[in-house]
């Protein structure tokens, strides 16, 4: 199975909407046409700057594909503060990060409630970039596949994957992000084959076969193309690096 692999920028709470503009027009002059042949480019921006960001999409014609970084789980509702899933698809929006590490941390979200954030993403047409990662602790003690295995089964129940293309997982070891940090090319393999063996118990072998596992966590231009030769490694979720345009332009045409 041929994976496109996707290369997706999360630049977190960084950015208003003016500067959103800014970062992907120099983007779009740090990179050559041939950098969006056979992967998927991706911008994950705040919520406020969508909006600005699809227009300069559409305007310029980049073939650049809009990502949120969260949504909430219902369509619409007495959610004060919250932003559905609904309204991203109206956005144009594409990817939707779930189940971060830092939304696990520090707003307390569970694996049920990234389960009903995924099915959000699908019932609206969008594709989830469903994270999921293990703590230093939880590695040191040897349970990462263990915890990374519980995080794929209880954030994917009853999920339906009719099209492999429909769902990435982002694997993120939580003790690499914005650490400086970075899992080996190896031990990042070995945890991104053992979700594909999960995904391929949860669904089938040509539906795991064809499913994207990026790998996120302190990814720079000078560590990306290791990782992403990788066997079951199908793209990059990179925060700070994405913020920077020359960087995130390298780390997209790491193939030049
Ligand atoms: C992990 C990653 C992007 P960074 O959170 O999702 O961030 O590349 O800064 O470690």
């Amino acid at each position: 199975t041929e994976r496109v692999p996707v290369i997706a920028g999360n630049w977190k709470m960084h950015r208003d909407h003016l500067e959103a503009i800014q970062l992907v027009q120099k983007l779009a002059y740090h990179l050559q046409e041939d950098d969006y042949e056979g992967q998927e480019v991706v911008v994950c921006p705040p919520f406020v700057a969508l909006r600005s960001v699809q227009t300069l999409l559409q305007s310029d014609k980049l073939p650049i594909h809009l990502g949120a970084q969260n949504c909430h789980s219902e369509d619409e509702g007495a959610f004060t503060g919250e932003i559905s899933a609904t309204m991203l698809a109206r956005l144009d929006v594409r990817y939707v990060v779930v189940g971060h590490s830092e939304r696990r941390e520090l707003f307390g979200e569970t694996d049920e409630i990234v389960n009903a954030k995924v099915a959000a993403v699908q019932r609206h047409k969008m594709r989830p970039i469903l994270c999921v990662g293990e703590v230093l602790d939880q590695r040191e003690a040897g349970q990462a596949v263990d915890v990374v295995v519980s995080q794929l089964q209880g954030s994917l129940a009853g999920i339906r994957v009719a099209d492999p293309e429909e769902l990435v997982v982002a694997y993120e070891p939580v003790w690499a992000i914005g650490t400086g940090k970075t899992a080996t090319p190896q031990d990042a393999q070995d945890m991104c084959a053992a979700i594909r063996t999960e995904l391929a118990s949860l669904y089938d072998e040509q539906t795991a076969a064809g499913i994207r596992i990026q790998y996120g966590g302190s990814v720079k231009p000078g560590n990306v193309r290791e990782l992403m030769s990788q066997p079951d490694i199908d793209g990059a979720l990179v925060g700070g690096a994405s913020l920077s345009s020359e960087d995130f332009a390298l780390i997209v045409g790491h193939r030049r």
